[in-house]
C-alpha cells in the first residue's frame, strides 16, 4: 500500500513538467535494472551399501556450478555383478560424460539432449537409473529422470513438487543401458519448475527415498544450519533406517502395496513386511540463493 501511495505522489509533484521530460525520467534506464539471478548452494553426502564400502558403491554423482547449477545422480544396476560386470563402471562413466557435455553447443542447456549425448558417449557395459537437474539463472529448474532416483522441492516447509519413479515392475526401474533392451532419453520423464529464492531441492538415489519419508526430510532441512549439514543428516537417517529391520520404511510400504508380504502364518501372528532397504545412499541438497 505504501508503495502505490509513493508512486502516486511522484506524479503529483511533477504535473507542470513537459511530457518529454517526464517520459525521460520514467524510462527504465533512469532506474537501476536489478535483474536478480538464482543459483544453488549445494551440499552432498554419499554412504555406500555396507557390503560395498571397499569398492565405493555403485552410485555416482556430480555437481556443476555452470549457469545456476547442474546436479546429476546415476545408480548403477547391481544385477550386472552376476554377469561379472562391475556395476559402478557404467554409472560413473555416464556421470563423467554428462558433466563433460554440459557446455556442449548442441546440448544448449537442454537436459534431455544432455542425457542423449552422455548415454551415446558411454561405452562401459552396464546400466543405470539417472536424474539430472539444471537450474537457469532465471529460476527455471529443468529435470530429466529415468528410473527411480528422485527429486523433491521444498518451499516454506512444504514439499511442493516430487518426481515419480518409473519402473517395469516392483524393484525393476527404467534404466539407461549399454544393451538395446534398455530405455533411452525418449523414455525419460521431463519437467520444469520455477524456483524461488529460499526454495530447497533434494535429489537422491533410491537408497534415500526407499528409506526416508518426505516429512522426515522436511524436518531435517528446517533444523539444519546449512546444506552440508542437511545432506549429511538426511543420508545418516537413510542409512540408519536402511539397516533397521523393524522400521516401516517407504520401501516396505511400497512392497506391501505391490502384494509382497510375510507368509500367512506370520501375518496371523501380527507380523507384516517391514524394514529398510540396504543400498548405496546419495543425497544432494541445493538451496536457492539470489544474487
Ligand atoms: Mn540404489
Amino acid at each position: 500500500m505504501s508503495h502505490s501511495l509513493r508512486f502516486l505522489s511522484y506524479f503529483s509533484t511533477n504535473p507542470l513538467k513537459s511530457s518529454a521530460l517526464s517520459r525521460r525520467k520514467l524510462r527504465p534506464a533512469a532506474v537501476p535494472q536489478l535483474r536478480s539471478e538464482l543459483s544453488f548452494a549445494v551440499g552432498t553426502h554419499f554412504i555406500p551399501h555396507p557390503e560395498k564400502v571397499d569398492t565405493g558403491g555403485e552410485d555416482a554423482f556430480f555437481v556443476s556450478s555452470h549457469n545456476g547449477g547442474v546436479l546429476g545422480i546415476a545408480d548403477g544396476v547391481s544385477g550386472w555383478a552376476e554377469r561379472g560386470v562391475n556395476p559402478a563402471l557404467f554409472s560413473r562413466e555416464l556421470m563423467a560424460n554428462t558433466s563433460d557435455l554440459i557446455l556442449d553447443e548442441e546440448v544448449n542447456f537442454d537436459p534431455q539432449m544432455l542425457l542423449k549425448k552422455a548415454h551415446a558417449a558411454t561405452s562401459s557395459t552396464g546400466s543405470a537409473t539417472v536424474i539430472v537437474a539444471m537450474l537457469e539463472k532465471n529460476g527455471i529448474l529443468k529435470i530429466v529422470n529415468v528410473g527411480d532416483c528422485g527429486l523433491r522441492i521444498i518451499r516454506k516447509g512444504q514439499v511442493i513438487f516430487c518426481t515419480r519413479p518409473q519402473e517395469h515392475y516392483f524393484d525393476c526401474p527404467y534404466q539407461l543401458s549399454s544393451e538395446k533392451a534398455g530405455q533411452t532419453y525418449h523414455d525419460a520423464m521431463l519437467c520444469s519448475v520455477k524456483l524461488l529464492e529460499g526454495d530447497t531441492i533434494i535429489m537422491g538415489s533410491d537408497g534415500l527415498f526407499d528409506n526416508v519419508f518426505d516429512h522426515e526430510i522436511v524436518t531435517i532441512i528446517s533444523d539444519s544450519k546449512d546444506v552440508a549439514e542437511s545432506a549429511k543428516r538426511i543420508a545418516d537417517v537413510a542409512s540408519t533406517h536402511s539397516l533397521d529391520v523393524n522400521f516401516d520404511s517407504p520401501y516396505a510400504l511400497e512392497a506391501r502395496n505391490k502384494g509382497f508380504d510375510v507368509p500367512l502364518w506370520r501375518k496371523i501372528l501380527g507380523r507384516k513386511l517391514t524394514g529398510g532397504k540396504p543400498d548405496d545412499i546419495t543425497v544432494i541438497v541445493g538451496h536457492v540463493l539470489c544474487s
